[in-house]
């Protein structure tokens, strides 16, 4: 077992038994009353997930494990001490074992991954080169991700009759090959549609985001210090997204590491999830020409903004179910923006559409939050290094929120948590509710 296993299970022991003690002694404790509202309103609210990798506060946004976005940024190791940012595997070591990893640790990650990320089977990229090119990224990238379950680790020690308190351990395997091969599959998918197969090999001297991006054909600092950024700052948001919450259902029906999260990157594809980054570019874009401008005034957005309303569509990049203020994740690509590319002209006017949209949304009576969330600015920011290619920014999402929802799964199977099964009822049962 390799050092990192070790210490998981070490660290994971005595929650196990906490969480055995819990169930038994106070499972008929009452926590929450649930509103008819609450159930027919996407379950907003309404408790009903264990998930320790993150948690959301409403007013204060993300907190992983009691860290928040500006504390990573501080703590986490990084590449450059000076001027970098933090290395998603550091946050990686942090979601999955509760405490800050230390350079060495980072290092080990970097390592496994890099050696794992070697093991793709042939068939996995005649799988993608099956679908047409102008197939949306995302179908390649589900595509590939349910082509690699073949190597399932999980499945086979099943099948050989592996005991329940194992299954947490064929799980980080599988969990550990899919995260290291992610960045080839998005990569390798991002150079057959947009550079004309032009592939670029892997450097496994290289960290997991910075690999990205130089397979992508990136290879300046300053591309991959936005990618490591990137990567880290989409990896987790609690338990009950829809990317999150799709891959612990699947999960926990003990589908294995690969069908669990390619049903939480299905969901991802949404365009009110993660689809949203790039429909964000589409509807500034769609602005500008409309209004026959490459700057429209904030007087022009505004009206352009009650327009979208007017016919019926979301201003995608606002809003959120949960968060009640601006979404840090935007705050801190904003910092970075207005650090290294403040005159970009996609910058110049997402702090337009910044200043406009929320009155605008707020004039809508019913939205919860007007504020804009991550979407609203990544695909600006992507596009501002020379990452023009909208339909990729969504599988981007997706190879970092691998991260987290990766590292729920695995906690999810040392917890033993059970297969989930909510009940529905008819129509009729919730007329009969209302009156009675
Ligand atoms: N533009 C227009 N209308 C919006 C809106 C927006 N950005 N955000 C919310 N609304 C509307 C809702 O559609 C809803 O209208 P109906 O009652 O007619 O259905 C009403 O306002 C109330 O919605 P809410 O309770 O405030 O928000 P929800 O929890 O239902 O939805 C979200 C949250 C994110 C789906 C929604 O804000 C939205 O569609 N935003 C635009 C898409 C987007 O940016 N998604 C990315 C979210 C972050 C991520 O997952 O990546």
């Amino acid at each position: 077992m390799d050092c990192l296993k070790e210490l998981l299970i070490s660290i994971a022991k005595p929650e196990i038994e906490l969480l055995k003690e819990l169930r038994k002694k106070h499972g008929d404790k009452v926590i929450q009353e649930v509103t008819l509202g609450q159930v027919l309103g996407g379950m907003k609210g309404v408790v009903s997930l264990m998930t320790s990798t993150s948690k959301l506060d409403p007013e204060n946004g993300i907190r992983f494990r009691g860290y928040s976005i500006p504390e990573l940024r501080e703590q986490l190791p990084k590449i450059n001490e000076k001027d970098g940012e933090p290395l998603p595997e550091g946050l990686f070591y942090l979601m999955l074992m509760g405490s800050l990893p230390t350079k060495a640790d980072v290092h080990f990650i970097s390592h496994q991954w890099a050696t794992r990320a070697q093991g793709i089977p042939s068939h996995v990229f005649d799988v993608i080169n099956a679908l047409p090119k102008d197939a949306h990224p995302m179908i390649q990238f589900n595509s590939a991700i349910l082509a690699m379950s073949t190597e399932s680790a999980f499945r086979k020690a099943y099948l050989n009759g592996m005991s329940k308190e194992n299954y947490w351990d064929a799980t980080y395997e599988g969990v550990m090959d899919l995260i290291s091969r992610l960045p080839i599959i998005a990569a390798y998918i991002y150079r057959r549609v947009f550079h004309d197969e032009k592939y670029i090999d892997m450097d496994p001297s290289l960290d997991w985001a910075g690999n990205l991006s130089h397979m992508m054909g990136f290879d300046s600092d300053e591309v991959k210090r936005l990618m490591r950024l990137y990567m880290v700052i989409h990896a987790d948001h609690e338990g009950g997204n829809v990317s999150a919450h799709a891959t612990h259902l699947v999960g926990s029906a003990l589908a294995n590491p690969y069908y669990s999260f390619s049903a939480g990157m299905n969901g991802l594809a949404g365009p009110l999830h993660g689809m949203a980054n790039q429909d964000v570019m589409h509807w500034l874009n769609r602005m500008k020409r409309e209004i026959g401008s490459e700057q429209p005034s904030v007087d022009q957005i505004r009206e352009y903004a009650f327009e979208t309303l007017s016919k019926g569509q979301v201003i995608p990049g606002y809003g959120h179910a949960v968060l009640r203020k601006t979404d840090p994740r935007f705050t801190v690509q904003m910092e970075f923006a207005e650090k290294y590319i403040p005159e970009a002209p996609y910058i110049q006017l997402v702090k337009k559409v910044f200043q406009v949209v929320p009155e605008v949304l707020g004039t809508k009576g019913k939205i919860q939050n007007p504020w804009p969330n991550v979407d609203a600015i990544s695909g600006s920011l992507l596009s501002s290094y020379g990452i023009t290619e909208y339909p990729i920014y969504t599988v981007l999402f997706g190879v970092s929120r691998s991260l987290g929802v990766l590292t729920q799964l695995i906690w999810d199977r040392l917890y033993g948590l059970p297969i989930e099964r909510p009940k529905s009822q008819t129509l009729d049962w919730f007329m009969d509710k209302a009156k009675g």
